[in-house]
């Protein structure tokens, strides 16, 4: 009998709980590290593309993320009160986007996790990783393994401690992620993820998202240049000027809510040695096409499956990177496109520009949804 190859893996966010599941489905032994003493998703709502669903419906999590999550019929785009753009989205032969609370989403991913087999530890903080495969923890042990996934983040230690130079930009805007319930604001026009913007009196912007039952995500960009519109606690004044319509929502905010300035990494290489580097790590992007989770799953499990493709860890990190790393370049750059010029604020343009990674089947993920 051969031994059981073993991954050592560093963040249990949705890159490490992506990669956990799928190596621990293809008999590999698994141990994820959470820093935090709780597993627990930070931050408000999400968007999961067909790409992402397709991920999850691979790794066993898809039927725990689609009960609970929110299928919005459309979405729209209305600037200045015009509506610019109105997509049919979710019925036969239409894009699929789920919308759901983190906290949802990773629920199912650690429960996908711990079915594959996988040990997941808190109160775990990696401090860095050496080439040959040793992941090297805050208490002082080295785990040696076949592989070790640096899926820490964005402010990753384990990429940092291979030094692998990185390439980041800082935007102009950023968002308050805050989530609250939907009374009042259920039914109709109200159940459509919605895009508000509005030029003047200043420029701010409402991505509305239903989440749930009664889950109301608001991903509110302000100019960082904006410190009345930006500044925590939320001062819903600014905002409730520009979206009255919204202040049914806008005025039970209280001290929720977090305001993160967009940001991209971008790394020359995503392996050094046996140790790779998963997600946000190697290709943190701005939120526009709502893809880095997308794409931090879909790399978690293209890997996995490059590992059962190859002889060597070697080999299939060449091969991982090779098959993987093209569209989430493109979806990186193009995020950073829109990013820049706010040109979501003309109306989304549903075209493979912007929808190239939705439009993917992923590595590994071409089998029929379990229904
Ligand atoms: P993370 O989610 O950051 O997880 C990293 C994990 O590692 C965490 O649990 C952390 O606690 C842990 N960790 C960190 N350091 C250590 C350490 N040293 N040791 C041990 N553990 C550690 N993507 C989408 O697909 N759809 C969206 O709608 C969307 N909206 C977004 C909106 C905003 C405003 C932003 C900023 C991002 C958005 N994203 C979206 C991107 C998405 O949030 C990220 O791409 C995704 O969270 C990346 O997952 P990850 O597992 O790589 O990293
Ligand atoms: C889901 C999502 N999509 C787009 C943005 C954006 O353009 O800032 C933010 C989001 O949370």
């Amino acid at each position: 009998m051969t031994k059981k190859r073993h991954a050592e893996i560093a963040g249990a966010g949705f890159a490490g709980l992506a990669a956990a599941a799928a190596l621990g489905q293809r008999g590999w032994s698994v141990r994820v590290h959470e820093m935090n003493s709780e597993l627990r998703a930070f931050g408000a709502g999400i968007f999961i593309w067909d790409n992402g669903l397709r991920v999850l419906n691979a790794i066993g999590a898809y039927l725990d993320v689609r009960n609970g999550a929110f299928a919005a019929p459309a979405y729209e785009t209305r600037t200045d009160g015009k509506c610019l753009s109105f997509q049919a989205i979710n019925g036969p032969g239409q894009y699929r986007l789920l919308t759901m609370t983190r906290q949802h989403l990773h629920a199912a991913m650690v429960k996908a996790a711990l079915a594959a087999g996988a040990e997941l530890v808190t109160s775990s903080e990696a401090v860095g990783a050496t080439p040959e495969g040793e992941l090297l923890l805050a208490d002082g042990s080295r785990l040696p393994a076949d592989i070790v996934l640096g899926c820490d983040g964005v402010r990753s230690r384990v990429r940092d401690s291979l030094a692998i130079p990185q390439e980041r930009n800082k935007y102009k805007d950023g968002i308050i992620r805050v989530l609250t319930d939907r009374t009042g604001l259920k039914g109709g026009e109200w159940d459509h993820v919605i895009d508000f913007w509005a030029h003047s009196p200043r420029t701010l912007r409402i991505l509305y998202t239903p989440s749930g039952e009664n889950d109301l995500y608001m991903a509110m960009m302000a100019p960082v240049a904006d410190t009345e519109a930006s500044s925590i606690p939320i001062n819903p004044a600014p905002w409730i000027e520009c979206f009255p319509q919204l202040a049914p929502a806008l005025t039970r905010l209280g001290d929720r809510g977090r305001y993160d300035v967009y940001e991209t990494t971008k790394l020359p290489y995503w392996s050094v040695g046996r140790v790779a580097i998963v997600g946000d790590s190697a290709h943190a992007m701005p939120p526009t096409l709502a893809q880095g989770a997308g794409c931090a799953i879909t790399n978690a499990l293209g890997l996995a499956v490059a590992l059962e493709e190859t002889d060597t860890v070697e080999a299939a990190l060449e091969l991982w990177e090779k098959r993987e790393r093209p569209l989430t370049d493109h979806t990186q750059r193009r995020a950073a496109e829109i990013a820049a010029s706010r040109v979501l604020a003309s109306g989304m343009k549903w075209d493979d520009e912007g929808l190239r990674a939705a439009r993917h089947i992923p590595t590994g993920a071409a089998m029929p949804f379990v229904d």
